[in-house]
Parts: structure tokens; sequence; C-alpha cells
């Protein structure tokens, strides 16, 4: 038996892993040991087997022989399937021009500069990722206030920790290490959610407020350190743009009006702010995405992000750094560029995403674009990892795919929207493939090969190369070959694939970035102000046109009037990440499904005695939009009134529930986690609903 060291590949997390393989065949995984001692894997990491062996991995490329999602297809060659999109893309390009084409990436994020870059000697500029629900918008908030990327907290010199929604121990695993570590050095933890989390039990302070509710939080914060004179005047003066208006704003945000609106208790609120604004220096962790998706949810994180500037914990050691220290990049990691200025999808729509700017186009509404052909037709995707699932009414961009001249997915799995393709294609996991790592603290490592590819399945980095040397592409990195595009990729680390090679533990990369603070003193801010922008000039700039406020207003939720309270009397709230599941991946794992084998309906035991359902009762969920049935399960760790389903499951789909127009009017994301529904208790189990088994 051969141990091998890779890095799982599941999440973006990227834990070490040492893989056994015997004859060829991965055996047994565990977390990387290091002095006789396992790091550890999460539940999806150790299951990692039964996802390289999947009895749904695609084997070959397959070209469609039935109708449009019957999943009748044929085996055929590589060279065919490359022949089949260069002539299928080349003609739609001819026929209504390059931005028909949609580029489109799923989660993973590894060969997303490849992508970019292809669709862009593609000349497209719909050049899009599942980020159009996930990260974005958080980073559009920060833009809005800060003008450059969001700066992450330094965690080993803070002294006071606001964790503003991280389950950490469900949805970044190893991040749960540092936190207890972070706890051990006496750090005060204060924790916004909703709900008793394993991670919201250990902090100081619990601020448990109903979704959506975030944004008249953190004015209450603010209203608290400014009325108490906590804030650090000297930045607010010379730094920040719109602090008059801002101020007078947040007066009608009294703690006692905000535990009305929120459910926070308001002494707790207060006490939260004072050791916030004093015991510094204070970072704040954020949420990748759960507070902006709500149809408030970009000015609710503007609201949070104000308060570090306010406090004077911006770019300081302990506060939110710009730079955690000595970095070095890979050419287009992590800094992906749209070159092309043609109008891309989603522009017309929501015009903050190009103006603050974002690389991408906004996605969310796909299939109407293409369904209306609006702004115009779209008429092939080109896609890596599309799983439907992820959007609000999936059956809408289901049947918008199926409409298309040409759409082609590379993916692992034979999932429902591989089999809506024309033609799919099998793509390598990270055991079968090789990937650039880079690491903390400077540090890179190539991923090697484990095991050959399953059947015939390829590295996308790969396919993406061999695509455009067919296509002729005027790109001398993409069309240079697979080895010169990842040297191109290391070039500003100083390392050569060989180098990584030869050095399978990692090597240290140049030293690019050295490890400052402060840089506002040399620099301007990188907004139109050149100042932290309380209120925003962009957002300014929209204010006649449609309506958007440069303030960090709060607008609440449940004051819209699509839907109506009566007959959908519950806030739904889904995908708070569970430690098992990765949206709609992981349910074909036996041993994960095996864990939840039917829908879970959390709802509070209140709930159930005021709609007659009982713990373990099969019920449909219903909303404005559609319905799912699953398995109630009584849930004391939210607040009555609120239902949590995870989303992604065949068996019942959470997504089917969020109406597909209901978006934050800032950024397009979707109100996943405050919409509306109503349950019921089911006779029985029917439909897609096979087991009551918990
Ligand atoms: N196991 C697992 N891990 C994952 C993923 C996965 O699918 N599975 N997905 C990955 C992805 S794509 C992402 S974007 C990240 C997401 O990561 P984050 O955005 O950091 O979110 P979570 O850590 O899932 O935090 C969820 C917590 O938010 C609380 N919450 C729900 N609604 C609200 C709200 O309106 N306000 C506040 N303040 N809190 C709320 C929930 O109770 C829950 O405890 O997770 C990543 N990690
Ligand atoms: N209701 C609800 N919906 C949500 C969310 C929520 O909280 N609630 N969260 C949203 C968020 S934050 C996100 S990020 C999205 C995530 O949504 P998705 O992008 O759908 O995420 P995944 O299902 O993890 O990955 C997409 C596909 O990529 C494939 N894949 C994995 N690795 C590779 C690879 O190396 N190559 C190729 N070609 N394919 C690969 C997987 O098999 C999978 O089918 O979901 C969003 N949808
Ligand atoms: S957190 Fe789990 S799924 Fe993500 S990389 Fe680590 S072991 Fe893999
Ligand atoms: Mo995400």
């Amino acid at each position: 038996m051969e141990k091998k060291q890779i890095f799982c590949g599941i999440c973006s997390t990227g834990c070490p892993m040492d893989v056994y393989v015997e004859d060829g065949k991965v055996v047994s995984v565990e977390g990387r040991v290091e002095n006789g001692k396992s790091r550890g894997l999460c539940s999806k990491g150790a299951a990692s087997k039964q996802y390289l062996y999947n009895e749904e991995r695609i084997l070959y490329p397959m070209k469609r022989v039935g109708e449009r999602g019957s999943g009748e297809f044929e085996r055929i060659s590589w060279e065919e399937a490359y022949d089949l999109i260069v002539e299928n893309l080349n003609r739609v390009k001819e026929q209504y021009g390059a931005k028909s084409v949609v580029f489109y990436a799923g989660y993973p994020k590894w060969y997303r500069p490849a992508l970019l870059r292809f669709a862009n000697a593609f000349e497209s500029p719909n050049f899009c990722t599942e980020s159009s629900t996930c990260f974005q918008a958080s980073d559009l908030a920060w833009k809005s206030v800060y003008g450059n990327g969001i700066c992450f907290p330094d965690l080993a010199h803070t002294k006071t920790l606001l964790l503003w929604t991280s389950n950490l121990f469900h949805s970044n695993t190893p991040m749960g290490k540092m936190y207890r570590s972070l706890k051990e050095r006496g750090v005060k933890i204060i924790a916004v959610d909703p709900r008793n989390t394993v991670t919201v039990k250990e902090a100081d302070i619990h601020l448990k407020i109903t979704p959506g509710t975030d944004g008249a939080l953190a004015l209450a914060m603010a209203h608290v350190i400014i009325e108490e004179n906590l804030y650090d005047k000297e930045f607010v003066e010379k730094y920040v743009h719109g602090f008059e208006e801002y101020k007078n704003y947040v007066r009608k945000f009294p703690p006692e009006k905000v535990q009305e609106i929120t459910g926070a208790d308001a002494d707790l609120i207060r006490e939260a702010a004072r050791l916030y604004a004093g015991n510094k220096p204070s970072g704040i962790q954020f949420s990748v995405s759960t507070i902006v998706h709500h149809i408030n949810g970009f000015q609710n994180y503007r609201a949070v992000f104000c308060l570090i500037a306010l406090t004077g914990n911006y770019d300081i050691e302990g506060g939110n750094r710009s730079r955690p220290g000595p970095t070095s990049p890979c050419n287009e990691f992590g800094k992906v560029i749209r070159y092309n200025e043609e109008e891309a999808i989603g522009e017309k729509d929501f015009p903050v995403w190009f103006d603050l700017p974002c690389q991408e186009a906004q996605c969310t509404r796909l299939a109407d674009y293409i369904l209306e052909e609006d702004p115009y037709p779209l008429k092939a995707v080109f896609a890596m990892g599309l799983n439907h699932r992820m959007w609000p009414q999936p059956e809408h961009l289901q049947k918008a795919l199926g409409t298309l001249d040409f759409y082609v997915n590379t993916e692992l799995f034979w999932s429902d929207s591989s089999k809506m393709a024309d033609l799919v294609l099998p793509a390598c996991t990270t055991f079968e493939r090789e990937e650039v790592k880079a690491l903390r603290g400077g540090m890179f490592a190539l991923n090697q090969r484990a095991v050959e590819p399953v059947g015939e399945a390829k590295n996308d980095i790969e396919i993406i190369i061999e695509l455009a040397r067919r296509m002729q592409l005027k790109d001398k990195v993409l069309t240079g070959g697979y080895e010169s595009y990842m040297n191109y990729i290391l070039e500003p680390s100083g390392l050569t694939l060989e180098d990584l090679r030869s050095h399978p533990a990692g090597m240290r990369g140049k030293v690019i970035f050295p490890p400052r603070e402060r840089t506002y003193e040399d620099e301007p801010f990188h907004t139109l102000s050149g100042k932290v922008e309380f209120s925003s000039l962009v957002l300014e700039k929209y204010k006649e046109s449609r309506g958007y406020d440069p303030l960090p207003v709060y607008k609440d939720f449940r004051e819209q009037d699509q839907v109506d309270r009566k007959e959908y009397p519950l806030i739904l709230n889904t995908g708070a990440r569970k430690p098992q599941f990765f949206h709609a991946r992981m349910y074909r794992l036996p041993w994960l499904s095996g864990l939840e084998t039917n829908p879970m309906v959390e709802i509070h035991p209140d709930d159930g005695k005021t709609y007659g359902i009982a713990d373990g009762d099969p019920v449909k969920v219903t909303s404005p939009a559609g319905e799912m049935q699953g398995t109630a399960v009584y849930s004391i760790t939210g607040n009555p009134g609120v239902v949590y389903i995870y989303h992604g499951n065949k068996k019942g789909e959470a997504n089917n529930l969020i109406d597909r127009n209901y978006l934050d009017p800032y950024t397009g994301f979707p109100g996943y986690k405050s919409y509306f529904c109503k349950i019921e208790k089911q006779a029985e189990v029917t439909g897609n609903a096979v087991s009551t088994e918990i």
C-alpha cells in the first residue's frame, strides 16, 4: 500500500489529506498525519471514497441522443466532443455574436481563472459563477464602503471578536480549532445568529435575532457607540465621508426599538456595542453569504461593515486588516479580470455590480434572460459544474436550459442538470488531478494525482486549454499548452510547476506583499471620494433612477407586499450549513445521506403545537412559489415563527419554495433566508419523500 499526500477538494478549505492507495485504487483516507497525529477531516472529507467511486460519476464524454432531459446519451470520443464544442460555440458566435455564449462555473474555484480567460479570449462578456448567489454581494457591500476587497480579522491579535454569523464548526470545520484557541487566549466573543448553534454556545454574548434583521442590529450598535462617545473621532473626521448623515440616521435605532425589530435584548445590544468599541482591538469575522441571502442583505451588510471604521478598527493590528501577512500571488488567482466591455447579463438590472466593480456577470436571472432573450439572445452555455438546484425555483432554469441551441456541462456526476445538457464531459476530482494550492504564509504546493482518473475523466484546466488551442483563440497564455499555462499562473511566486512537482510538501514563494497596516495613511481609499463611504457615492448615482439609498438604510423584509402573511405566516430560512452536506452534491454518498434520509423541516415546538404537527410527522411546506415535502423535526435552537430547511435535496427541494423574483434590488441576490411559508401535516408521505426515519 502506498501513502500519497493530497488536499481534499470537496470544499475550498482544502484540508491536507493522506490517501492510501493499493493496486491503483484508493482504499482509505485520513487527515494529514503530522508527528503521529492526524489533523482530521470533516464528515464529507472522511466519506470522500464514496465521492470518488460514486456510481453516478460520469466516465466518458457523452452526447445526448434522446429528448432533452431524458437522460439518453451515447459515448463519444474526446476528439468528437472537442469538435462538437468548437463547431457549436463558433456557430453561435457567427450567428448571434460572442456574447450569446455564456460561460459558467459552479462552486469550484480552482479552474475559474482559466475559464474566465477562455471567455475573454472568446470575446464574451458573460462569464458568471455561483457567486451570483454567494460571496460576491458581501464583497460588493464591503467595496461600497471601503473601496477594496474584504479585510479579514487579524485573529492572532484581536481582543474582541464579533462573529457576525458563522457556524464555523459546520461550514468551515478547520476554523473550529482556531475559534477554540481564541477562547483559550481570553478573547471576548460576541456572536450574532438566530439560533443557538455549537459555535454560538461558546460565545460570551449571543445576539439572537430574527433572520434578515442584521441591519437594524448594526445600526443600534452604532447608535450606542455614537451616543456614548465610544467612536474613533479622529479616524472618522479624517477618513469618513457622510458621517453626519449616518449619525442622524442611526439616531432612529435606539436598542429598545431594535429589540422589537430583531428580538435581541436591548441591554445585550448595549453590552455588545460597548465591548466591541471598548475592548480593542476588535475584529469582525464575516459570513460568506448568509447576511446577503435576503432582499435587504446588501444594505444590512453595509451597516455591519461601517462599525469597523466607526470604532477605528480598520487596518490595525488585531482589527480587520487589509493584508494578513506575507503572501505572493498566483497570476490571476483570486483576481479574475473581465476585459470585455460589452453589456453583460445582469448589468441593466443590477448596475452596482459593474460600478463597484465586480468582475463577473450577474446570473441569478439567467433563466429569464434565456427565455425572454433579454437583453439579447443567449444561445449557448458552456458550463463547468452547473447545478440548477442552487437557483430559486430551479425547474425554471431547467426549462430555459432546455431551449438553448447548445448546452455543455463538465461535471463529476450525472446530476439532473447534466442530464439536461447536449453534451456532458467527465471532470476529475482532486484525487485524480494536479492542482496548484496557494497555502497560508506564502507557501505553495501541488496537489498531486493519487490515482488515475476514473474512465476518461479530465482536469478542467486541460479541457479549457485544449479547446482554446483548437479554436485558435488569440491568447498565447491559453494556447501555449497546459505546462506553459500552469507556469504562467505561478510566475509571480518565482516558482515553476517542476519545482512543485519535485517538492510535494510545498515551497515558499517570493514575498511580494510585506505585512502592512494603516495603508490609508499612504494611499486614499479606492472609493469615489477617496474616503470610507458611510454614504456611498456609487449608490447616490442611482438615487433618482432606481431609488437606491446611499446610506446603509434598514428596510424590514416583513414589510414587503408580495406575499399574503395571513396565508404564509412563517419565515422560511433555507441553507444554514450542515456539516455532512454540500449543496446538492453529497446526497449521493450513502454514509452522508444516511444521516438524514428524508429532508428535515426544522420547526419550533410552539409552532408544531399551533399547526398540529408532531415531531417526526411528514409535512408539506408551501410558499407562493411552490411546495416540498419532508419530515418535521422539533428544534429549540431557533425562535418560534421560523422554519429551517437545507437545500439541494431531490427528495424535497427547498429551492422550489423560493420565488425567483424575490431578490435584493441592489445585488440580485435571492431572499433564500427570509421568505415565507406555511406547513401542513401530511396523512402519509407522498411524492418524492420516501421515508420518515431520521
Ligand atoms: N458543510 C458545509 N459547509 C459549507 C457549505 C456547505 O454547503 N456545507 N457551503 C459553503 C458555502 S458555498 C458558503 S457561501 C459558506 C456559508 O458560510 P457562512 O455564510 O459563513 O454561513 P454559515 O457558517 O453556514 O452560517 C450559518 C449560520 O447563520 C445563521 N443565520 C441564518 N440566517 C441568518 C440571518 O439572517 N442573520 C444572521 N445573523 N444569521 C443567520 C444560521 O442559524 C447558521 O447558524 O459555507 C461554506 N461551507
Ligand atoms: N436555498 C438556498 N440555495 C442556495 C444557498 C442557500 O444558502 N440556500 N446557497 C447558495 C450558495 S452560497 C452557493 S455557493 C450555491 C452553490 O451552488 P453550486 O454551485 O450548485 O454548488 P455545488 O453543488 O457545491 O457545486 C456545483 C457542481 O460542481 C460540481 N463539481 C465539483 N467539483 C468539480 C470540479 O472539479 N470540476 C467540475 N467541472 N465540476 C465540479 C459538483 O459535482 C456540483 O454538481 O448555492 C446557492 N444556493
Ligand atoms: S472541510 Fe471537509 S470537505 Fe472541506 S476540504 Fe476539509 S475535509 Fe474536505
Ligand atoms: Mo456559497
